[in-house]
């Protein structure tokens, strides 16, 4: 296939409540979701950038400007003949995995799409694997209180595993309360989104006794050595998020002991084919994985379900259902949560889902369209990110 046009829809969707994290706190999910057309047939993807480069240093902008400069030109008038050849395509640009994954992605689509398949399929998924178990990623609450109540409502919706974000001087307190209130057996972990250091030991030790699942990404983003340090020193296991880019840093990650967990987010890693080889690799040397999120709308959220029927996706991922983010998803109808708490991986071509072009238009901020004209890509409408003000 060649790309023939490309459609770009910035939309920004209120939070049900806003989401606090160590590194900041979001109330509206803002991202680029990504259309493109070849040969009468669509593939839909969004990106997982942010306004500021506080998970990682991708945002919006990086990701426009790495597919208007980078990307889409090493694409103009190329015949894809496989989703894998992309990789490769875009392999002289350095970074930019979000922007990658993005493009990435909905070539996947595309190619499920055009062949009549769930994507699932195409990436070589279980297909006894339909039902996904899921659990809830809960923001830094105002207390341990709040906590304990906001953690029961998603208990009683059914669940499976609660992760607390934690920051230092939030940590210990209501993730003891948590326990006391929820009882031994529920799984409960912490993401600390790299907000401790080495010695923070203590603090981190401390929280030993509370039979945690794992500890997400406590230490830098881009550690693996003193996360190997901190995995000695602890009895709660040590899962990476931030710091897995590739498949070659899970390989370095899990051969130096750095981890014996791995969140797999899509976009993180650069797209479907990179993240099916941590996948891989995490499988080849014993270590589950499991599929992480980024508040992504029903559209991001397809995608990862279709991952996570890859067999070494083994413990619950945060991909809960769209009513946990949103009031309104895009997608209609939206992922729901079955009693049993899993996600079912939708079944049609493709990803399954179709963005509802009345929510896109009702919640999009910008709107560019670029078609393939003489070898080139022309646009139309007022580009994205004029520099306003100082
Ligand atoms: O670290 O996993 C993270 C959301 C935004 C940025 C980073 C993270 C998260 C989450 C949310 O934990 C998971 C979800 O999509 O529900
Ligand atoms: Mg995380």
């Amino acid at each position: 296939m060649k790309i023939e046009a490309i459609h770009l829809d910035f939309i920004e969707i209120p939070l049900k409540a806003p989401f606090q994290t160590s590194f900041g706190t979001d109330s509206l999910k803002t991202t680029w979701i990504l259309t493109i057309r070849s040969n009468g047939m669509a593939g839909y993807a969004e990106s997982v950038a942010d306004v500021e480069p506080l998970y990682s240093e991708e945002t919006h902008a990086t990701v426009y400007f790495a597919l208007k400069n980078d990307l889409l030109p090493r694409l103009a008038g190329v015949e894809i003949m496989r989703p894998e050849d992309l990789e490769r395509l875009v392999a002289p640009v350095r970074g930019n995995r979000m922007a990658k994954a993005v493009l990435e992605m909905a070539v996947w689509d595309w190619f499920a799409r055009s062949q009549g398949v769930p994507l699932w399929q195409l990436i070589g998924g279980d297909p006894s694997r339909k039902q996904i178990p899921v659990g809830v990623s809960i923001g830094i609450q105002p207390s341990p209180e709040a906590l304990v109540d906001t953690a029961q409502g998603y208990l009683s919706q059914g669940y499976r595993r609660l992760k607390v974000k934690i920051k230092p001087g939030t940590d210990r307190a209501p993730l003891e309360a948590l326990r006391r209130a929820v009882g031994p057996d529920v799984l409960i972990m912490a993401d600390a989104n790299s907000a401790y250091r080495l010695n923070d030991l203590d603090t981190l030790k401390a929280l030993d006794p509370l039979n945690l699942m794992m500890l997400e990404q406590p230490l830098a983003e881009d550690d693996i050595i003193d996360h190997r340090l901190l995995r000695e020193a602890l009895q709660t296991p040590i899962c990476l998020d931030e710091a897995v880019r590739s498949d070659e840093d899970a390989r370095k990650a899990i051969e130096l002991g750095a981890c014996s967990i791995i969140n797999i987010k899509v976009g993180r890693v650069g797209g479907h084919a990179i993240a099916r080889r941590v996948h891989d690799v995490a499988m080849a040397h014993g270590v589950p994985v499991w599929c992480g999120g980024m508040l992504e709308t029903g559209i991001g959220r397809a995608h990862n379900l279709h991952l996570s029927t890859l067999p070494n996706f083994r413990l619950p991922g945060d991909t809960s259902a769209s009513d946990r983010y949103f009031k309104e998803d895009i997608i209609d109808p939206p992922f729901r949560l079955n009693a049993d708490g899993t996600l079912t991986v939708p079944d049609g071509p493709g990803i399954g889902v179709e963005p509802d072009p009345d929510r896109i238009r009702q919640f999009r901020t910008h709107h560019e369209e670029w078609a393939l004209a003489g070898g080139l890509w022309k646009g139309g409408g007022k580009p994205y990110g004029e520099p306003t003000s100082f």
